[in-house]
């Protein structure tokens, strides 16, 4: 039989093993692997030698994945709740179903009771993201959430503000820069985000090697801290800390007001802005010594080239929209934004901000929420509030409820909240690899594909790779069971509703542009377009295209194919396209908008209450991601504990020591877990990684205990942060106590 169903010469020529190169999708590097198979079954993964960029390199995760494609925990077939269990139903019966108390739904409810969660493993497949938005457009959903709230969507608001470009996130030259600023990540544990670098220890450490400087800002001395400059601050901080920074630039002339007048409007009153915020003022909320800021401030300004990169520690915050703006704003004030070494803007692979901007599909404050009144951020609004939409009474109640590749009962504040709202749905259908926390009383549980089991481009990824790239890989092994892909499920969904993604509105631009593509094919106006279909329409129309053969070497899907091991497409992002990615009508920066002036001006730190004396804030560890691998025997061995970092003078004040199982408290929830004793964390501080508490179909997951953090962290409304939605994480107040 064909493992791969592409009949290539090896199942012709009976060769029983088959080695395969793909690249994984488990986090943003997107390593390259070669994958085995046998009889249609994955044997092992090994990092691919002859990736461009990840050149053999893969981590502990990225190999475990084949425990997970073989787990024999994983769900593949469809599955129905019966009481407190479930029973296996065939496809038919599952979506014919769901599709009747969809429509019945709408007829009592209308469409605006439905909703969706998508979670972080769909950024991953194009697919699966595209189908999304398509059916959220031809479904016209508003109940729309995602994993972006409790991750990024300020980073794309800052975006918004600054560039009138949602979505166009400068990022790191890390081949060129001379002085790296990080606050809030750790890449040699994360391997990078809102970044897409293989192998980034070692673009990290070829910096100081060249003689330039790493200096990372985070409350925990990180595994990346370890290796460089480290700046212990205190927990949601960065906002006192950048404003001082650009307060010393200004005091001192060391801004670059050539790159201001070029580049920028609203200089002078970011300027005035900023004055109050001294390395004095500031240092009882950071932290940290004035003399440490300000010489920071100046070696940054006066270097060569400079960086500056925040990732989840500085989204996680009360003021994530204002830390994300400050980032860039230190970054052109001090001449560094898209310029060599400094942070620059990559090319998109296929035209989506373009064709987003001219269409106006989705964008931000477009709509606002019933709950909180929240602005859209990307057709989506915060996961933090999902709960209370569902339990809220009143026209626009969330009734039914999709999710695919998320776990938002694990991700989201306030999780106990959301696993009741959960049970007062009257629809909840999930679509997943797994039984996890959040579908566990779901109605339906649609299985999935694993990313082997479906081709795949990673769109969003090239624009934020400092060395443009791409990759374009077919399924690696047919769906186990009767695993079936995303898209094809929404499809299947929509067709019961009287709905079809990619058929909107005939005013609009991509139904007459389908309309076009339908002529052109054989079959006429029956074919309904398939992923691949869209993606090399939109590969080949877009900035590296072959414009159908006018542009010589340009992309398309079957070039791709023609490099299975990944195409490197330029040396380096290349600079001075600062025009071309502004969209406010001025064609400048703007540095000073309303909002962001407004967030400086009350800007003020939470009051230290004696009885939550401590702040909490999360962190990653190498062989877990997100909630989803603790069923991978591989990354489990050695009795692997969820465990709370905590400074050893904080555990003596209250008596705990390592080992001891300890009570953590914050006004809004408390959990129990076992104490870990590191001066890695700075007094004051307690990490506890996210993730943990499993109580799915995932056995070895579940009984390796630990709790859920998120459970200490609150959805009030007035607890998220109200720019971009973002669920407040990090830095929330505790206390301590043996259990
Ligand atoms: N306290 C705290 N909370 C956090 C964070 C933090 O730093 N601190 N980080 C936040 C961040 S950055 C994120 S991204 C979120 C993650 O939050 P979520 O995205 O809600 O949850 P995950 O744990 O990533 O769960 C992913 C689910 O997708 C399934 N899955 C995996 N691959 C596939 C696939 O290909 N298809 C389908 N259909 N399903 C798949 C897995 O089985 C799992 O059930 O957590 C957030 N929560
Ligand atoms: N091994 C592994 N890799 C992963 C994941 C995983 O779960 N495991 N998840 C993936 C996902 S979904 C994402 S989004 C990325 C995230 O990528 P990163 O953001 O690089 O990952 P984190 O390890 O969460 O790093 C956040 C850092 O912020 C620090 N921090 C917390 N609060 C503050 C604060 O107030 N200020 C400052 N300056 N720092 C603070 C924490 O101590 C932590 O070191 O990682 C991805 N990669
Ligand atoms: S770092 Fe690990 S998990 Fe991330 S893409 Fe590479 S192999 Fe996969
Ligand atoms: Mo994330």
């Amino acid at each position: 039989m064909c493992c791969c169903s592409l009949w290539s010469r090896c199942c012709l020529e009976g060769v029983s093993q088959r080695e395969i190169p793909t690249y994984c999708r488990i986090c943003e590097p997107l390593c390259g692997l070669i994958a085995t198979v046998e009889d249609g079954r994955l044997v092992r993964l090994r990092a691919d030698k002859e990736h461009p960029l990840s050149q053999g390199n893969a981590c502990p995760k990225g190999i475990a994945f084949t425990e997970i494609q073989n787990d024999p925990d994983r769900v593949l077939y469809p599955l129905r709740r019966t009481g407190d269990g479930f029973e296996r139903v065939s496809w038919d019966e599952a979506l014919d179903d769901i599709g009747g108390r969809l429509r019945a739904l709408i007829r009592d409810h209308g469409r605006e009771s439905l909703g969706w969660y998508f979670g972080n493993p769909s950024s991953f497949s194009y697919s699966h993201t595209l189908w999304i938005v398509g059916f959220q457009l031809a479904a016209g959903l508003r109940h729309v959430y995602s994993a972006g709230s409790q991750d990024v969507n300020n980073r794309f608001v800052a975006s918004q503000l600054l560039y009138g470009s949602l979505i166009s996130v400068p990022v790191p030259d890390l081949d060129r820069t001379d002085f790296l600023l990080m606050l809030g990540a750790n890449p040699v544990v994360s391997h990078g985000s809102v970044m897409s670098v293989p192998r980034i220890r070692e673009k990290l450490t070829a910096i100081p090697r060249r003689g330039g400087r790493v200096v990372v800002v985070d409350p925990r001395r990180t595994e990346t801290a370890r290796l460089f400059e480290h700046v212990g601050i205190r927990p949601d901080a960065d906002a006192w800390l950048l404003a001082a920074m650009l307060q010393v630039i200004f005091e001192e002339g060391l801004a670059d007001e050539q790159a201001l007048r070029r580049q920028a409007s609203g200089a002078s009153e970011l300027r005035g802005a900023v004055a109050r915020f001294t390395p004095e003022a500031t240092a009882e909320v950071t932290g940290l010594e004035p003399d440490r800021v300000r010489a920071l401030a100046r070696d940054l300004a006066r270097a060569d080239s400079a960086a500056v990169y925040g990732r989840t520690g500085t989204c996680l915050g009360r003021h994530a929209t204002l830390v994300a703006f400050l980032i860039d704003a230190l970054a052109l004030v001090t001449g560094n934004l898209d310029a060599p070494g400094g942070v620059v803007f990559g090319k998109e692979l296929v035209a989506v901000s373009e064709l987003n901007a001219r269409l106006g599909l989705i964008g931000y404050g477009k709509n606002r929420s019933r709950i909180g009144d929240f602005p859209d951020v990307l057709g989506t609004f915060p996961a933090a509030i999902m709960a209370k939409e569902m339990t809220t009474p009143g026209p626009g109640r969330l009734r039914a409820l999709f999710t695919s590749a998320g776990n938002p009962v694990s991700s989201v504040p306030n999780p106990r909240e959301l696993a009741s709202a959960i049970k007062q749905l009257d629809l909840h259908v999930s679509i997943d690899l797994y039984i996890n926390e959040t579908n566990r009383g779901a109605d339906y549980i649609l299985p999935a594909t694993t990313f082997l089991e479906r081709d795949d481009i990673p769109l969003p990824f090239t624009a934020l790779s400092p060395t443009p790239y791409t990759q374009y890989t077919e399924r690696v092994v047919r769906p186990y069971g009767e695993a079936r892909e995303e898209w094809q499920i929404i499809d299947a969904i929509a067709t019961r509703i009287g709905v079809q993604p990619f058929a909107f509105g005939p005013a609009r631009t991509p139904a007459r542009l389908l309309g076009a593509l339908r002529r052109n094919l054989p079959g006429g106006s029956k074919v309904r377009p398939t992923p691949p279909l869209l993606v090399d329409l939109a590969l080949r129309t877009g900035p590296y295209g072959d414009l159908f053969g006018l542009r010589r070497g340009g992309l398309s899907l079957r070039k791709l194919r023609r490099h299975p091991h990944g195409l490197v497409l330029a040396d380096a992002i290349a600079t001075g396209v600062l025009r071309d990615v502004v969209q406010h009508k001025d064609n400048r920066v703007h540095l000073a908008p309303a909002e962001i002036l407004a967030e400086l001006r009350f800007l003020t730190a939470i009051p230290t209450d004696p009885a939550y004396p401590l702040r909490v804030i999360g962190m990653r560890e190498l062989k877990s991601h997100n909630s989803w691998m603790h069923n991978a025997e591989p990354l489990m061995r050695g009795n692997r504990e969820h465990a709370a970092r905590i400074n050893p003078e904080d555990a003596a004040s209250v008596g705990i020591s390592t080992g001891d199982r300890c009570r953590v408290t914050s006004p809004h929830g408390s959990i129990e877990v076992t104490a870990q004793l590191t001066d890695d964390m700075t007094p004051g501080t307690v990490a506890i990684p996210h993730g943990w508490g499993h109580r799915g179909g995932w056995r070895r997951a579940n009984a390796a205990g630990g709790a859920n953090p998120n459970d200490l962290m609150s959805t009030a409304t007035a607890d998220i942060e109200h720019l971009a939605g973002m669920s407040n994480l990090n830095g929330i107040p505790i206390r301590l106590d043996p259990a």
